[in-house]
């Protein structure tokens, strides 16, 4: 088939090259000029495991090209971003101009496939009115659906194949040909399904997680309070068969699990109760951590802190939605003076890749982020060049043993 993906970011680019690589022939669009021009030349702009190597083996093979503007297809991919404005509302200004802009190719029998997470009503409410402007009708002429991704970053590739998926389409034949273009790479399960549950199963998903972590840093909180460890008191929950208590830390980033409650929010503020608090407590975590750096800088003259990690979650590049960067406000509204240090955020503005140099006349140092590297830290060092030696985990990631015998005091988040 002619594929036609439109947005190439990190779910867009990987999925056309899954097309290409099953033999479809793919044609990729952005609107960014240097993302079309790299990727005609074989060549990518973000970082992705294994994903140069594979794009420029479809792109070589002829399968693969890029443009600026949809061409005539046989499926058109709609992979753009959803972001959240100001007062949280999903903000679909580029889903909708996709949209548009397939209006005019739109023939009989074609298949159109919204992908980004969006809220519920999007594909029948906002995305059907306007592909009818081309006199088409949808599900009698033109198959029409969502089938949302479930990859994680830093095993997209893997995870694109493997992963189970939802085929929701707006009438049963839409959903089953969204699932039989979809097998032609997925190994995983696909579900058949209606559009507004394909929908709402993606924006459950990643609110599940969301209240799950919510419920883990209130325990945090209640654990500080009553004397409990909650890394502890987790850990012995979990040995339950059923239970399966998530993490508590300084706050939860990224641009899906943070913002995908929002859209249910939105479309339910009465009802939708457990939610909207999970996103607020979890939102209250930085603040949470600070104020604790602030009782043990307490009666301390020109407070620094230096942070270790600034990525939304370890072992990433990633800081988009970092509840790093709202601690380090926090901290700074607080009179507090920070560095931070980041191993794999190196080259950004404000973060330091010399973990001595960041932390040099520190008064606390604060393990914001479990990167890999952050498990053999050299606490010996890093003792030399602070000036207090204090040592929050939030993580509950740190050896403490190494940490105290370098003469730090350990404090940990919950407890
Ligand atoms: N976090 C905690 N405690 C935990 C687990 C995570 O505080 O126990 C924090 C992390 O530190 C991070 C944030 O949550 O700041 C989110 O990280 P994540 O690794 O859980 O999720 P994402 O945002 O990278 O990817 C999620 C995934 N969704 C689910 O696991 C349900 C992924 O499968 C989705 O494809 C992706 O969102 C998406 O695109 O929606």
């Amino acid at each position: 088939m002619k594929v036609c993906v439109i947005g190439l970011g990190y779910i867009g680019l990987p999925t056309a090259a899954m097309f290409a690589n099953a033999g479809h022939e793919v044609l990729g669009v952005d609107k960014k000029p240097q993302i079309v021009e790299a990727l005609n030349r074989g060549e990518i702009i973000i970082e992705e495991n294994g994903l140069a190597e594979f794009i420029k083996a479809v792109v070589d093979k002829g399968h693969l090209r890029a443009a600026l503007d949809p061409e005539t297809s046989d499926a058109y991919i709609i992979s753009v971003p959803t972001p959240i404005t100001e007062d949280k509302k999903a903000d679909m200004r580029f889903v909708e101009s996709a949209t548009r802009s397939v209006v005019p190719l739109l023939k009989k029998g074609d298949l159109v496939i919204l992908e980004s997470t969006s809220p519920v009503g999007t594909v029948d409410s906002l995305m059907l009115p306007i592909l009818e402007e081309s006199g088409l009708k949808a599900g009698r002429d033109f198959g029409l659906g969502h089938s949302p991704e479930r990859v994680i970053p830093g095993k997209i590739l893997y995870e694109l194949v493997h992963n189970s998926r939802i085929a929701g389409g707006i009438d049963k034949e839409s959903a089953h040909r969204i699932a039989e273009l979809y097998k032609s790479f997925v190994e995983g399960e696909i579900y058949e399904t209606d559009a507004r549950t394909a929908e709402m199963c993606k924006l459950s998903e990643n609110t599940f997680r969301d209240v799950n972590i919510a419920f883990a840093n209130e325990l945090a909180k209640i654990c500080e309070d009553q004397g409990i460890n909650v890394w502890e008191l987790i850990e012995i929950c979990n040995k339950h068969p059923r239970v399966n208590i998530h993490q508590p830390g300084p706050g939860v980033g990224g641009h899906c699990i943070a913002v995908d409650p929002w859209f249910i929010v939105e479309k339910e503020p009465g009802l939708a109760q457990i939610i909207r608090k999970s996103r607020e407590t979890n939102d209250s975590m930085p603040g949470y951590v600070a104020k604790r750096a602030e009782e043990i800088l307490a009666g301390t003259a020109d407070p620094e802190v230096c942070i270790l990690g600034a990525t939304y979650k370890p072992d990433v590049d990633d800081m988009r939605e970092s509840p790093i960067l709202h601690l380090v406000d926090e901290l700074r509204a607080k009179g507090i003076e920070v560095a931070v240090h980041d191993p794999h955020a190196a080259k950004r503005p404000g973060i330091e890749g010399d973990l001595l140099k960041a932390a040099e006349g520190a008064d606390l140092v604060i393990l914001g982020v479990n990167h890999k590297q952050f498990k053999e830290l050299d606490y010996g060092a890093l003792a030399g060049v602070v000036r207090r030696k204090n040592f929050l985990d939030t993580r509950n990631f740190a050896d403490k043993a190494a940490v105290e015998a370098a003469g730090f005091a350990y404090y940990l988040l919950g407890k």
